[in-house]
């Protein structure tokens, strides 16, 4: 089925459900109850995190929530966690935590620093979340702050090839970092292709789809992308192609860029890619889907690794209308999750062992969860969440918030906690719950950030 058809039928779907729920038995009332009692449980424990950073880290980029002290990723402030967290907050209906932080943000959020900033990092964390807030509360300041973020980092995409430099200095628009991999080039397209629609310029645009369009004329004979680019020369630096870390939301944005803005060449590269991603790095391993590690050129399998990051699949594989590999590989996802209680950043399936025992408090799992239980009303999607949730609480709350794990098999806690614990991984868990009655999800793409951009600009 294709993304569209299959939208159009879940709307079918909807009417049906309308009646079936009008006559519902009393266990499922009870059931809707224990979500609501699950929905609220989230939010209980984002505002526990919440008032860690107040406590510890206001006006900072994060918190470490073991040490309790603040922490800049570039040594000045940008408002990482803030910003992040703010449209979760106005999902959530939290009026006053997102009050003091809209405040904290038009006061003091300053972008004429002198310091190199990641493109893809800013792109995700801040400039994604300042579009989402402004189509939730369209106070212009947001736009303004996210046009002025979006110029000083076009300057990245000023390379010979339109392949943007990893990194931009934010003051001077001095650029650095000449081997993107292509999250780095091809996961911008939904936040300055938003920033275009929303300011009425389109150079955002043409600058992020340029950047994406290079990346995918790049791809081998056999359709794959590698790990990493030279945006100068437009060669690969590194021929080793997956689904993960450091190429995984090119795929996603490809495919997201063509239901958000109805871009047709999107539509045609998704298309053209989605093919050679399931013929060459889908694996299948006693019975179980997993997406490996091959060589962008002759497709020889390299390694059996997947990881946490990996994890955001089956959600892209959902909205692509494949409903039975997402299936199947959310299975896989999961026995990754149960295996030690929580999921390791890297895993190797045909050795079964752990590569890196990492846990950074990462939402894709989650993610997945919530996409498949929308597009099928099946339960078991919401206990996975459920149990997921738990194991979170039990094993990464601490005092002052969450900790991420420094191994997920002796459980030991490591002193961060990223934004995007607040942006996508609680946010995720709390759509799963409260599900529709928080957000309609047919009406928004996500970005990878997990920001939600509505539709409707045109
Ligand atoms: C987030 O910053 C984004 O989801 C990105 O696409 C990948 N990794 C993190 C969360 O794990």
């Amino acid at each position: 089925m294709t993304p569209i058809s299959s939208f159009v039928f879940r709307r079918r779907m909807l009417f049906a459900a309308v009646f079936l729920l009008l006559s519902l038995p009393v266990s499922s009332q009870a059931s809707g109850a224990r979500r609501d009692a699950l929905a609220d449980s989230v939010k209980q424990e984002f505002l526990h995190a919440w008032q860690g950073y107040k406590q510890y880290a206001w006006g900072h980029d994060a918190l470490k929530p073991l040490s309790k002290t603040p922490y800049d990723w570039y040594g000045q402030p940008l408002l990482l966690t803030p910003v992040d967290a703010l449209d979760a907050m106005l999902i959530m209906g939290l009026k006053e935590e997102a009050r003091e932080t809209k405040q904290l943000i038009l006061d003091s959020l300053r972008l004429d620093r002198d310091i190199y900033v990641s493109n893809f990092e800013i792109t995700l964390r801040l400039l994604g979340s300042l579009l989402s807030i402004y189509q939730m509360d369209p106070d212009p300041r947001f736009l303004r702050l996210a046009e002025d973020l979006g110029n000083r980092l076009m300057p990245a995409f000023g390379s010979p090839t339109g392949l943007p430099y990893q990194a931009v200095n934010l003051k001077t628009g001095a650029v650095k970092g000449t081997t993107p991999n292509p999250a780095e080039t091809g996961t911008l397209l939904i936040e300055f292709g938003m920033l275009s629609k929303l300011t009425g310029n389109p150079k955002y645009y043409a600058a992020a789809k340029r950047a994406l369009v290079e990346t995918y004329k790049r791809r081998s004979k056999i359709g794959l992308v590698g790990t990493s680019i030279n945006c100068e020369t437009g060669e690969w630096t590194d021929t080793r192609s997956h689904i993960g870390g450091m190429i995984d939301s090119y795929y996603e944005y490809m495919l997201k860029a063509w239901l958000l803005f109805g871009d047709e060449d999107c539509k045609q590269m998704w298309q053209e890619s989605i093919g050679p991603v399931n013929t060459y790095l889908a694996d299948t391993v006693k019975g179980g889907l997993w997406y490996g590690v091959v060589d962008m050129h002759t497709g020889e399998r390299r390694a059996s690794i997947f990881g946490s990051l990996d994890a955001f699949f089956p959600a892209v594989l959902v909205l692509g209308g494949d409903m039975a590999r997402a299936q199947a590989l959310q299975a896989s996802c999961y026995a990754m999750w149960t295996q030690h209680d929580i999921e390791p950043e890297r895993y190797d399936y045909r050795k079964d062992s752990v590569v890196n025992a990492r846990y950074y408090l990462r939402p894709e799992i989650i993610e997945s969860a919530y996409y498949l239980y929308h597009a099928t009303d099946d339960e078991q999607y919401r206990m996975m969440g459920r149990t997921m949730f738990e194991s979170l609480k039990k094993f990464c709350r601490c005092e002052a918030g969450y900790a991420e794990l420094q191994d997920v098999r002796t459980k030991e806690k490591r002193d961060a906690m990223e934004s995007f614990f607040f942006a996508e991984t609680l946010k995720y868990f709390y759509l799963l719950f409260a599900e529709d009655s928080a957000l309609d999800f047919d009406s928004v793409i996500f970005t990878t950030e997990a920001h939600p951009m509505r539709k409707t600009f045109r």
